[in-house]
């Protein structure tokens, strides 16, 4: 049958993500014989004109939304984006007596509360390559939607189906690469954006606040090296892109799937360069010398926090060793990194704060350090636990509305005490400084000058930032 697949998401902050979710959907679809109209709505000034556009332009049997992102997941200067696409399911019930289908992470993270409020056809939760595929192949033979894995149907205004991913697929090797040719990347690079890539899927870590392994499964799955590296290279060589981000939760762990990576990276001599998420298990001078090696130019270590009482609070699978030896074996081998904080977590006094931040102080440097405040919780999560237990947040609440942990020792002057931390060390920069309009707008010239993201290219980002765009 012919598809409409739309990618939503409209965000441009830090940069425009490039559909990959959508492309991976789209690969999905096509293998099993469908055929895909792309409509990435991510780069056009008029979104609503060019959807109204694409269904007048062809005869379609389904249309499809990639939901990458609910919302922003910022507690100090929050923004949903479910009215955008309420607007533009609204528009596709206007043009199109047939079906529509939502699925990406944005869904996946509260797929009732989207059901709830679009009533779509169907919902695909979590992993979405068989499970749309097998939508589509339903609705070509005109067969109920009930009952398949991981999809929620929601015809007739009732729901049925469990709100629970499906069953991971066991080999993705068996999986088609996304269909990175219908994606305009170029008009992405140029805006500072990266092709994204992923070497395999699953997180087996239980941080009390994160949502990935709901998202993705608690087991690693991974990919073939091979695969991975021959999947850059076609896109390297055929269109001529360097600039790839390693989309796992995490591309370090495990190690010795992350160096088999880098061996092939080093091994096929792409001219590429990349930049992942990483954390500290595991890091060390060898794997950051294969990394650099490989043609890493930019680590992103997601610690959240640095003292040993909220590493515990947090349940984070990593102490102050490992990062001291992670972030020294980033410097040594001439790696720029930045760390990226959350603070707020149960128990966090501003003493705790100051404690990560001093630990820090006495590691390797990093070219940045991102402070953020107030965690965004989701259902299923420990903190949402807690945050219940605590009364932050109601036992009913719905968490398609999004709600925030903050230990109630922070909820006073917490954006200004946060700054006065900031302020102390050149590399760190809060909220207060990525609010300003003028660094918004000093990010966008350093994308035109191809320096993206800005903090690789400075020492000291904070200081920068509060220096140079004041
Ligand atoms: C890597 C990443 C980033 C990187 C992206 C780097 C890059 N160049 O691509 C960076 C750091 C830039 C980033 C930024 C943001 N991110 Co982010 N990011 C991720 C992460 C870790 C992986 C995303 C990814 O590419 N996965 C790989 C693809 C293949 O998986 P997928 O998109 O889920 O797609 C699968 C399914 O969802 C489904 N599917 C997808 N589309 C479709 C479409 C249809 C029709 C169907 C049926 C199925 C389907 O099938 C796909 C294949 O199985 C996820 C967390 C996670 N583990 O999922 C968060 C995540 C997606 N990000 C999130 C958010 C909020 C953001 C930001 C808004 C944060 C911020 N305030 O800056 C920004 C938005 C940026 C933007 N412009 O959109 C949230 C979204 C949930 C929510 N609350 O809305 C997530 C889930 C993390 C979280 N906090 O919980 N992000
Ligand atoms: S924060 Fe990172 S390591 Fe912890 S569970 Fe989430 S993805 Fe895994």
């Amino acid at each position: 049958m012919k598809v409409l697949l739309v990618a939503t998401n409209r965000e441009n902050s830090p940069y425009p993500v490039a559909p990959l979710g959508a492309l991976c959907a789209a690969a999905a679809a096509r293998s099993a014989g469908h055929e895909v109209k792309f409509l990435d709505l991510g780069l056009v000034s008029a979104p609503e004109r060019a959807l109204r556009a694409a269904l007048a332009a062809d005869e379609f049997q389904a249309v499809a939304f990639g939901i990458r992102n609910l919302d922003n997941c910022w507690s100090f200067a929050p923004r949903s984006y479910f009215e955008e696409v309420r607007e533009l399911a609204g528009l596709v019930r206007q043009h199109f007596p047939g079906p529509l289908i939502l699925g990406g992470s944005g869904f996946s993270v509260s797929p009732q509360g989207w059901i709830r409020r679009l009533q779509p056809d169907c919902g695909v939760v979590g992993e979405g390559e068989r499970a749309f595929s097998e939508v589509l192949n339903r609705l070509e033979a005109g067969m109920s939607l009930e009952g398949i894995d991981g999809v929620i149907s929601a015809g007739n205004g009732r729901s049925s189906g469990s709100a629970l991913p499906s069953k991971a697929v066991e080999r993705l090797a068996e999986l088609p690469p996304p269909a990175h040719d219908l994606c305009a990347y170029r008009c992405y690079l140029r805006r500072g954006g990266f092709v994204g890539v992923q070497t395999k899927r699953g997180c087996p870590f239980k941080c009390a606040y994160c949502i990935y392994p709901q998202l993705e499964g608690r087991r690693y799955r991974l990919r073939p090296p091979e695969a991975v590296v021959q999947e850059i290279a076609v896109v390297a060589t055929e269109w001529k892109l360097r600039d790839f981000f390693f989309v796992d939760s995490v591309f370090n762990h495990p190690r010795d799937h992350a160096l088999a990576i880098c061996r092939e990276l080093r091994r096929r001599r792409l001219r590429v360069r990349w930049s992942a998420f990483c954390n500290p298990t595991g890091f060390d001078a060898e794997l950051a010398y294969s990394m650099r090696e490989g043609g890493c130019d930019g680590v992103e270590f997601g610690l959240d926090v640095a003292s040993d009482k909220m590493l515990a609070a947090l349940n984070k699978p990593f102490g102050q060793p490992e990062t001291r030896t992670a972030l020294q074996a980033a410097r040594d081998a001439g790696l720029p990194f930045a760390i990226y904080l959350l603070f707020g977590g149960p128990g966090e006094t501003w003493a705790d704060v100051e404690d990560t931040q001093s630990f820090l102080n006495g590691c390797a440097t990093a070219n940045a350090v991102f402070a953020t405040v107030g965690i965004r919780v989701y259902e299923g999560t420990p903190i949402a636990r807690t945050a219940v237990d605590e009364g932050q947040v109601k036992a009913d609440h719905d968490l398609f509305e999004p709600a925030y942990y903050l230990s109630p020792y922070l909820a006073e002057d917490t954006e200004k005490r946060l700054d006065r931390v900031t302020r102390r060390r050149a590399e760190w920069t809060s909220p207060a400084d990525w609010r300003k309009t003028v660094v918004r707008y000093g990010q966008k010239v350093s994308v035109l000058l191809n320096v993206r993201p800005q903090w690789k290219y400075i020492r000291g980002y904070g200081g920068y930032v509060r220096r140079v765009l004041p």
